[in-house]
């Protein structure tokens, strides 16, 4: 590849990182409020944003709270999770390729 090709080359080459939608699942016992929380806590929404969306979830059976790079949305899973284990919830957070 000549000289004045190579900024060409790695702006073709270089790709953007896959994304990852994080939703969160309907269940029968976990608490609206703790959804609602959970929203706000990890996922930064205000909680007129958080209220829609925990009704989304309970209404519809899922919904997605955001979308990450891969590594971003394995730790917000994570968090998630471990949270709602915390509190003796059956809360259910995944990610799916967008
Ligand atoms: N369905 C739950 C209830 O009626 C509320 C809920 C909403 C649970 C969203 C999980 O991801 C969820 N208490």
């Amino acid at each position: 590849v000549p000289d004045t090709d190579v900024a060409e080359t790695q702006e073709t080459k270089a790709k953007p990182p896959s994304m990852y939608k994080v939703l969160l699942n309907n269940d029968d016992y976990t608490p609206m409020e703790f959804v609602v929380e959970v929203l706000q806590r990890f996922f930064s929404k205000d909680l007129e944003d958080a209220t829609q969306l925990m009704l989304a979830v309970h209404y519809q059976g899922k919904a997605v709270c955001g979308v990450y790079t891969a590594e971003v949305a394995e730790m917000k899973v994570a968090q998630v999770m471990m949270y709602a284990k915390e509190h003796q919830h059956p809360l259910l957070c995944t990610m799916e390729k967008a």
